[in-house]
């Protein structure tokens, strides 16, 4: 009889902001999970990926980077990402590879260090030019702590994704498959399309206004007959000022960023869209612990 027993359990991801770890997520589960973007602190909350093959069930947990916080949002990030390392099989530290290794991934690394998980190094971004040859680049990682395995990888090109699923499944424990398997996140629909959203922002804007931005989604209502999904989305920022920038000049950047993110939407959901999408101000919500709950991001979700 066939054995119900795999290799299974979960993987945390960790490292500094920027550094690649939820394109490497969307790379291994292969759809679209995390958002991604070129600002740091894109990821505001823990979120589960599960990679499903014949032997093993991987449950890859995104985290928020790691970084010198500066209001409650960025505590709860910090607090989010490091309470991840201490209820985990396996922790992968994500370095960029094109970057030379600096204090703060040696204060993610300390952490790293300190957690009782198995620990693989994962130097990604390996398609991008360097001047210090890749072994070098490797040597500097691996004196960080002390790791079970090594993997070089590039996410945006899919390279060695299978290095990092076998180095990672010889590392977990024999167990059962804790997620049905067809499964690709734990995350709601609803949180999905407001991360949706925020990517866009995050994607047409610049300065504070990335960080300043919260998505909450009102109402989702599919018409019946099931071919089109209304969504009702309001994004949060600081200031009047970011108001304006973000619906721009007659509307143009609200527009943008509502076009682009129906599209992702269209995608996830399967249906058509309808996007009505509000810009409003809820004053230095960033530093109101309260608020930055009630948005979803940080250590409880
Ligand atoms: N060239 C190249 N770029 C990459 C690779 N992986 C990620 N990037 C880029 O690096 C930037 C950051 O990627 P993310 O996946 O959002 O990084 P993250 O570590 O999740 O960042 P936070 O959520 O802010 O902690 C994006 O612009 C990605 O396109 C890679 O393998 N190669
Ligand atoms: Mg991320």
């Amino acid at each position: 009889m066939e054995s119900d027993q795999v290799r299974s359990g979960f993987v945390a991801l960790v490292g500094r902001p920027n550094a690649g770890k939820s394109t490497l997520v969307n790379a291994l589960v292969g759809s679209k999970v995390a958002i991604v973007s070129d600002k740091p602190q894109t990821t505001r909350h823990r979120l589960r990926a599960i990679v499903d093959t014949e032997d093993a069930q991987i449950v890859l947990v995104d985290t928020p980077g790691l970084h010198k916080p500066h209001d409650a949002l960025g505590e709860q990030l910090n607090r989010s990402a490091l309470h991840a390392l201490s209820d985990v099989d396996v922790v992968c530290l994500v370095l960029d590879s094109a970057a030379p290794v600096g204090t703060g991934d040696r204060w993610v690394a300390a952490h790293v260090a300190a957690s009782p998980a198995r620990k693989v190094l994962v130097l990604t971004k390996a398609d991008l030019p360097s001047p210090t040859p890749i072994e070098r680049r490797m040597a500097a990682g691996q004196e960080l702590a002390s790791f079970d395995e090594t993997v070089v990888v590039s996410a945006t090109e899919g390279f060695n994704m299978e290095g990092v699923l076998t180095a990672v499944s010889s590392l977990l424990p024999q167990g059962p498959r804790y997620f049905p398997r067809d499964m690709a996140t734990d995350q709601p629909e609803e949180v999905l399309i407001g991360e949706l959203i925020r990517e866009k922002v995050l994607w047409f804007t610049r300065d504070e206004i990335p960080h300043s931005v919260g998505v909450a989604v009102d109402e989702t209502r599919v018409d019946e007959s099931r071919e089109t999904t209304f969504v009702r989305a309001t994004v949060y920022v600081e200031h009047e000022s970011q108001q304006g920038i973000v619906v721009g000049s007659g509307g143009t950047m609200a527009k943008r960023i509502g076009t682009a993110a129906r599209g992702d939407l269209e995608t996830l959901l399967g249906t058509k869209v309808f996007l009505d999408l509000a810009v409003r101000v809820k004053r230095d919500w960033r530093r109101d612990s309260a608020m930055v709950e009630r948005f979803g991001y940080g250590e409880g979700s």
